[in-house]
């Protein structure tokens, strides 16, 4: 088998190959010296997790989110040579409105970056009298612009696709409530103009076990020659708390509403010391997924409990495949019935 990358070749992504002792329950293995961005990595930042990064100019840009020690969450910009390590700028991303004027939210969190047709657009979740999507654009990051609000509250976990479909852009979200909402399922809306969105659709709903009480999108799917490869949350209630895992479905190229395979296995589950202790236990929750057309290989960006950044990588080939052997649609998945 051989699957196919759709998109830019990334010669240096930061890459290790898999080890003997990777689990043998999942196509993703961890980076060994994860995590890569540790505690207090800021002046008056406690902890940056769950962000979003770009390859650019043979170099890696990324949108961070920064949980300040006065407890209000930002988004903080950083630079890296080798997508490892990470130079932060001291001061937080400073927003404008349209007409240029300051217009910062109130809070920040869960950025995704992407770059379409030379602009690079964040969106995340911020306060609208209620949690909602925030989304902003920039061609030099230097200048970012907000752009109006896409959707009403409550909604999180805007994740936009990495090119237009059918002459529009697609943006997949989940709404929600204004805590830490129980419940949840993914949709996909689309826009000509990023301002006006409509057309919405159901993409899936919340299964059992590992994602029983919610799910949402994670990283910008991937487009590969079987469809879109999507990486995204889902998340069981436990005795102790919210547990959330990685999942994989892989979504129709031209209509990605349609799943065309779902894995009934989570991808990752937090393991490790610094996924299951920290600020909020148990939590792997990714907001980058980085393909390198030419070799086939992915790296994966996830924060740790709330606490860390943590890498992981995959190849194209042995997740496709993972999800394609362990793949069960219902029919809600199949899209029968309802739209
Ligand atoms: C979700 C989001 C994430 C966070 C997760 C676990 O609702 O707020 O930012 O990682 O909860 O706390």
């Amino acid at each position: 088998m051989s699957v196919k990358i759709i998109g830019s070749n990334i010669p240096n992504l930061p890459w290790q190959d898999r080890p003997a002792s990777a689990s043998l329950n999942s196509p993703i293995w961890r980076y060994s010296e994860n995590p890569i961005i540790g505690r207090n990595p800021v002046k008056d930042v406690a902890r940056i997790f769950n962000s979003a990064v770009l390859p650019h100019d043979g170099k890696f840009i990324g949108v961070f989110r920064g949980d300040g020690t006065d407890s209000v969450q930002r988004l903080y910009l950083g630079e890296s040579i080798d997508g490892i390590k990470w130079d932060f700028r001291p001061e937080p991303i400073q927003f404008v409105d349209e007409k240029g004027e300051p217009f910062q939210p109130l809070y920040s969190y869960d950025p995704r970056l992407l770059h379409i047709e030379g602009v690079w657009y964040v969106m995340w979740c911020q306060d609208f009298f209620g949690a909602s999507i925030g989304m902003a654009k920039t061609t030099d990051m230097k200048t970012f612009t907000r752009l109006e609000n896409p959707f009403i509250p409550f909604n999180r976990n805007a994740v936009l696709f990495p090119r237009k479909i059918n002459g529009a852009f697609k943006m997949l979200s989940r709404p929600s409530d204004n805590a830490h909402t129980p419940f949840g399922d993914i949709f996909i809306s689309e826009s000509k103009d990023l301002e006006y969105w409509g057309r919405h659709r159901h993409v899936m709903s919340t299964k059992s076990g590992w994602e029983a009480l919610k799910i949402g999108g994670s990283a910008p799917p991937i487009e590969t020659s079987e469809g879109w490869l999507c990486f995204y949350h889902g998340v069981e209630l436990t005795c102790s708390g919210y547990v959330y895992a990685v999942g994989g479905a892989i979504l129709d190229i031209d209509e990605p509403s349609k799943v065309l395979y779902r894995c009934k296995n989570y991808l990752m589950r937090p393991e490790t010391p610094y996924e299951e202790m920290g600020m909020v236990p148990n939590v792997v929750f990714p907001v980058a997924a980085l393909a390198d057309a030419a070799t086939g290989r992915i790296a994966i960006y996830y924060g740790a409990a709330d606490s860390y950044v943590g890498l992981a990588f995959t190849t194209v080939d042995e997740t496709v495949k993972f999800i394609k052997d362990n793949s069960k649609l219902s029919e809600e998945d199949a899209g029968i019935g309802r739209r």
